[in-house]
């Protein structure tokens, strides 16, 4: 007689049997779920499987088997900007590990995922584990790459890693390739007024820029003539090669042009069919703003030599380049990824900046309604310009931000692989508001928003991601930073 003794988390089957002298005897074995094999052994057998054979028998003897629950192996990983304690758990199945994250000086947290888990304070808690599993902390921090730049402005990048960064006084840098120096400083040729905000601002490549190297400027323009002492905003276009600058042609002008050095923009997105966004402000002068025959306070949307395109939006009375109303002062536009879909924000007057996200022929609403109040008004939400509520007449923000202006410049959707909890999220920069402000999207909606590197106590002016993943952004003190992991 063969029995059987086994405890709980398994069965051996059968349970026990007869078999004449020196005969073997098969058993099988079966797991409960998470379960494995702790021990087995008795009667001179093997286990091989889940089968367990008995050697050949001569007197009563007895299986003896035992389970216990499997066993795994919860790993964790940091970027170098942070830790995750300890690097490594072993978790009975069913069972839960939890790991401390935090961040390195200065550093920031973009996400951790793995495992289930979810994040309270500085504790990740996995779900119930029942297979190996990883987790990846990734933080993030600012790195100083360069210093000494006068009011930069706008940021781009060659297909060679280098940098242009226009500098609001009338200049152009050339970084080089690690983005530590200025390799170049090209002056640029044209009617720049360095007046209030006026000057340089930002840069664009062509979309072919690889056959036919092109960079696209914005700028405040000096008037002459019956202008003189005027300014609005521009755009030209040069031929770079050898980091010098020719050829310049000025493709558009905003107009009219008014006095005053306040609001003019602007920024360059090309879209996928290489026509370009131009955002244009208000210039200080928001009685233009609904005037459809001005192009102070609109987005346009031109071809790349200037000439209006067919296709734009027919707004009833209005300029043919016009491709949304309503806007205040946007520093800062970018394409959703995957799309031709304009985002941007917009400086509010005191409270009510914005992220907006422009459809063709929107009206945003300026100067008849914003969240934030006229200057000199109490701050609160009785000043309310129109009340605040765009809808139904005009277009709601996707975000904003009261009672307080943050000042808003540069944006960019993150899309490298660097930093992956923060893909599809936008990042744009604040005067004022001297920080890095991460907006996460659900759908068309804001889910969360967060800002960061506040410490550094900088006026963010263009924010850029670069062909390494990594984040670039240029302070109105002169500096370039880099957000590492
Ligand atoms: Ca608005």
């Amino acid at each position: 007689m063969i029995s059987v003794s086994s405890g709980t988390g398994g069965t051996v089957s059968p349970t026990s049997i007869s078999v004449g002298s020196g005969s073997t005897a098969s058993f099988t074995l079966a797991y409960s779920t998470g379960y494995e094999i702790a021990s087995i052994g008795g009667c001179g057998g093997q286990l091989s499987g889940t089968s367990y054979v008995t050697g050949p028998v001569t007197n009563n003897c007895t299986v003896t088997a035992a389970f216990r629950l499997k066993r795994y192996n919860v790993s964790a990983n940091a970027s170098a900007s942070g830790s995750i304690t300890p690097s490594t758990v072993s978790v009975e199945h069913g069972g839960t590990a939890e790991f401390s994250v935090i961040p390195g000086a200065d550093a920031v947290l973009a996400g951790v995922n793995g495992c289930g888990g979810a994040l309270t304070g500085s504790r990740y808690t996995t779900g119930p584990i029942t297979a190996d599993c990883s987790i990846n902390a990734t933080f993030a921090r600012p790195e100083l790459l360069m210093q000494g730049m006068t009011s930069p402005w706008g940021i781009t990048e060659l297909p060679d890693g280098r940098l242009l960064i226009t500098e609001r006084v009338g200049t152009l840098v050339v970084t080089n390739v690690s983005r530590t120096t200025v390799e170049a400083r090209i002056n640029l040729p044209l009617a720049i007024g360095v007046e209030g905000q006026g000057g340089l601002l930002d840069v664009a490549l062509d979309p072919d820029f690889n056959t036919d190297p092109k960079i696209y400027f914005t700028y405040a323009e000096t008037g002459s003539g019956a202008e003189a002492g005027l300014f609005g905003t521009a755009v030209a276009r040069a031929r770079f090669a050898a980091n010098a600058l020719n050829d310049f042609e000025v493709i558009y002008r905003q107009a009219p042009k008014v006095g005053g050095g306040a609001h003019f923009g602007s920024r360059v997105v090309f879209r996928s069919d290489k026509t370009m966004f131009v955002t244009f402000g208000d210039r200080g002068n928001a009685s233009f703003v609904q005037n459809l025959g001005s192009s102070i306070g609109k987005i346009v949307r031109i071809a790349r030599d200037g000439s209006i395109l067919a296709n734009n939006p027919v707004i009833a009375g209005g300029r043919p380049e016009i491709w949304s109303i309503g806007h205040r002062n946007s520093q800062g536009a970018a394409l959703r990824p995957g799309t031709d879909e304009l985002w941007l924000n917009e400086h509010g007057p005191q409270g009510g900046d914005e992220l907006n996200r422009i459809v063709a022929g929107g009206n945003y609403g300026w100067p008849n309604v914003s969240y934030g109040c006229n200057y000199g008004d109490p701050v609160g939400t009785a000043c309310r310009i129109g009340g605040g509520v765009h809808a139904p007449t005009y277009l709601e923000p996707v975000s904003y931000w009261v009672p307080t202006s943050v000042a808003p410049a540069g944006l960019v959707f993150y899309t490298g692989s660097r930093f992956v909890p923060w893909q599809g999220h936008a990042f744009m920069g604040a005067l004022a508001g001297t920080a890095l402000w991460r907006v996460e999207l659900n759908g068309n909606v804001e889910a969360a928003r967060e800002r960061l590197f506040g410490s550094l106590g900088e006026r963010i002016r263009d924010v850029h991601q670069g062909s390494d993943g990594y984040l670039y952004f240029v302070t109105d003190s002169g500096k370039l930073f880099r957000i590492r992991d």
